[in-house]
């Protein structure tokens, strides 16, 4: 069986982060260690959270794993509290990541052009800094140009835009950078990545739903490392995490019971599924 270890929050309620990608990745037959890096009572865009930072446990879990001669066919990392977490999960990668290790990281820090609460400009480099260690990269547009210090060009910037984001993250030494949550010339809703490798720009979109909700970042990156663990192409990883985040938000714009805070991405996991050839 192959084995992905992830390391972000546990968030108890707001379906992000460990909530989104444990179930996710286990659905499709992946065995999924998890690092827990705190542990709040919902996510950070509910007002009065609790938060219990776990950075003191971070290094005896790495070192022990370590000891017991673990490996992990992909290494994952989301939303991380602090710039100490992300130089602890450096350490990760250099422990854990060897070439038969891919390293995929969601710098989920920012959303509408703002960082989430309790980050600033240092933690934003430093999050480039581990996107730059990475084999891919998952930002989306607000993400790409904090990491970059450039102007928010807006959710509706253009691919030209968007391309010239992408090359100046590739000059930061980000291997395969992919913004996701782009609006596509032919109106379709997906993401544009550059293969620096090959020095080739890929892109998917999939229907656009007019409804925008959090976490989607988590069910795309949670997917694509489904996906691409499960043996699908690069391409193939990021379309199918493309189709199926589309069909959890057009699910929960359809539902009159749903919640404000997340997207019903549980309902749509059969179409995963199917998407894999699973079922
Ligand atoms: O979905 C990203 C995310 C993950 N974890 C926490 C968050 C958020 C977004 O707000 O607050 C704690």
């Amino acid at each position: 069986m192959k084995r992905v270890a992830t390391i972000q929050d546990i968030s108890c309620i707001g379906k992000c982060s460990l909530t989104v990608a444990l179930p996710i990745i286990s659905a499709t037959g992946i065995e999924t260690a998890i690092v827990p890096t705190a542990v709040l009572s919902t996510h950070t865009q509910f007002k009065g959270f609790t938060f219990r930072d776990l950075t003191g446990d971070l290094e005896p879990i790495r070192d022990h794993w370590a000891k017991e001669g673990f490996r992990f066919d992909a290494i994952y990392t989301g939303y991380l509290g602090s710039r100490k977490q992300i130089e602890i999960v450096k350490s990760y990668f250099k422990t854990f990541g060897g070439k038969d290790t891919f390293k995929i990281v969601d710098p989920a820090m920012a959303d509408n052009g703002s960082l989430y609460f309790g980050f600033d400009r240092a933690f934003a480099l430093e999050m480039a800094s581990l996107c730059a260690e990475s084999d891919i990269a998952l930002p989306n547009i607000s993400e790409a140009s904090l990491m970059l210090g450039t102007d928010y060009p807006g959710e509706d910037a253009s691919e030209e835009t968007v391309k010239e984001l992408l090359r100046k993250l590739a000059d930061t030494g980000v291997k395969f950078p992919v913004i996701t949550g782009v609006e596509l010339k032919d109106g379709s809703f997906g993401f544009i990545g550059y293969d620096t490798a090959a020095d080739e720009f890929i892109s998917y979109g999939a229907e656009k739903v007019p409804y925008k909700s959090h976490g989607t970042g988590d069910v795309y990156a949670s997917t694509f490392t489904a996906a691409y663990v499960n043996g699908k192409s690069i391409f193939d990883s990021l379309a199918i995490a493309t189709d199926y985040t589309a069909a959890c938000i057009r699910n929960t714009y359809n539902d009159p019971d749903r919640v404000n805070y997340a997207v019903n991405f549980e309902l749509e996991i059969p179409y995963l599924l199917k998407l894999l050839n699973k079922i």
